[in-house]
């Protein structure tokens, strides 16, 4: 029986939690690593341990958009053993940081063989829970593991220092945001695909600082004037292509004229990785180009109506990304702005991406959840989300005026 927020470990095979998933991935961080070498003894728990960490290290990616990867995984015996040649294994990859899950006394006869026969270092290793119950004795008190770190099942740490273990309880529990890095792709309808939790708190907070700087200007955020007369709840914000209802313009036709700020080109790499991980598939992304992104704000009040996105002239899918308070999301049909529809929970540092059929169809945000956002994101309240697009247009093209339903 699980009960949530207690039970961590959702699959319940003995394996790690995701609270404990989540520490040992926080302690790589702090370490800088990228390439990694996993090694782990061969009880149940460990061995889960290492295909667990294997597979949400290699689906998650740096504060660069790269792809963290793991250079080798080494297993070794419990007992009667030598254990030298696990043990070259285990260091001949270059790695940056090596990664243990053992809860056996192979640990002992292991790290013996590293210390005397390869160049490991404590300090550079971080432990998945149980390792820490195989520490004792001459080899620690001798501060040969001085500089090791690892976890509890619960996501507190333990660290070695002057040959002794100490432990971390743990502290505030661990924002919803790193606890979800595990949550996998959904495709919700053909083409259209949600990732949650697919940017990390990093990359959360160094968006909103940059969102910052763009609604300053040169052409300011602003809520866009509406044919009717009206305007939109929502503000905006573009990047790359100005945005007025219904076309797409060098300069800010609706402000004071200033020519729309770039498009950096970090985001539409980010905008490439975005559609490579929802699709799974290298290939999707290399042709995919972004040349306008769209920054809507969201205050609690703010809302979208349905709409369909046609004002681009080509296919190409649009990348959402999410930050900042939960909303609801309302998916439609390509025939009209009416049901059927499903409700999807957008929250911080999901990404959507709409392609081939999904790519028309009616679209909007009846909802925004105030008060759920990690304040630690640098927001002091609403939802922002970003849209990358293709627009299809190049030089100084300019749309024309279409009566749109957006
Ligand atoms: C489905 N933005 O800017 S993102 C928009 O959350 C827009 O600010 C919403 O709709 C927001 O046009 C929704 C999800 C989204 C964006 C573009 C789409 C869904 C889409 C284009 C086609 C189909
Ligand atoms: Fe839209």
């Amino acid at each position: 029986m699980s009960v949530p927020g207690q039970c961590e470990n959702s699959e319940d095979d003995g394996g790690p939690g995701r609270r404990e998933l989540a520490a040992v991935i926080g302690l790589l961080e702090r370490l800088d690593a990228r390439l990694v070498a996993v090694g782990h003894g061969r009880d149940l728990r460990s061995r889960r341990a290492a295909e667990r960490f294997s597979e949400a290290w290699r689906a998650s990616r740096d504060r660069d958009g790269v792809h963290r990867e793991v250079a080798t995984t080494v297993d070794w015996p419990a007992q009667a053993a030598s254990w030298l040649k696990p043990a070259r294994r285990f260091t001949d990859a270059a790695a940056d940081a090596w990664v243990v899950a053992d809860a056996t006394p192979g640990w002992a006869g292991m790290s013996k063989r590293l210390l005397a026969s390869t160049r490991w270092e404590a300090a550079r290793t971080v432990a998945f829970s149980g390792l820490d119950r195989q520490l004792s004795g001459a080899v620690l008190e001798r501060g040969e593991f001085d500089g090791l770190v690892g976890v509890d099942a619960d996501g507190g740490l333990w660290f070695v220092e002057h040959g002794n273990l100490i432990r971390h309880e743990p502290t505030t529990p661990r924002s919803e945001m790193e606890l979800e890095i595990n949550r996998e792709p959904v495709e919700v309808a053909p083409g259209a695909v949600h990732v949650p939790g697919w940017l990390n708190g990093e990359e959360q907070r160094k968006l909103v600082a940059a969102c910052r700087e763009w609604a300053r200007g040169p052409a300011p955020m602003r809520h866009t004037k509406l044919p009717n007369g009206g305007e939109m709840s929502v503000q905006t914000v573009c990047l790359g292509w100005h945005w007025t209802p219904y076309r797409y313009t060098r300069e800010a036709i609706d402000q004071d004229g200033a020519p729309v700020a770039p498009m950096p080109t970090w985001l539409a790499d980010l905008g490439r990785a975005a559609v490579g991980d929802a699709y799974g598939n290298a290939e999707a992304a290399t042709g995919y180009s972004p040349d306008a992104t769209l920054i809507n704000f969201y205050d609690e009040e703010a809302r979208l109506g349905m709409h369909q996105d046609k004002d681009e002239r080509c296919g190409a899918p649009v990348v959402s990304l999410s930050i900042g308070d939960t909303c609801i999301f309302r998916f439609g049909n390509t025939e009209s702005r009416g049901r059927p529809y499903t409700d999807i929970e957008l929250r911080s540092g999901d990404l959507f991406v709409f392609g081939g059929p999904s790519r028309f169809a009616f679209h909007g945000v009846p909802k925004v959840l105030p008060g759920t956002a990690d304040p630690a994101l640098g927001l002091q309240g609403g939802r922002l989300n970003l849209t990358l697009r293709e627009t299809g247009l190049s030089g100084e093209a300019v749309g024309e005026p279409e009566i749109g339903a957006r």
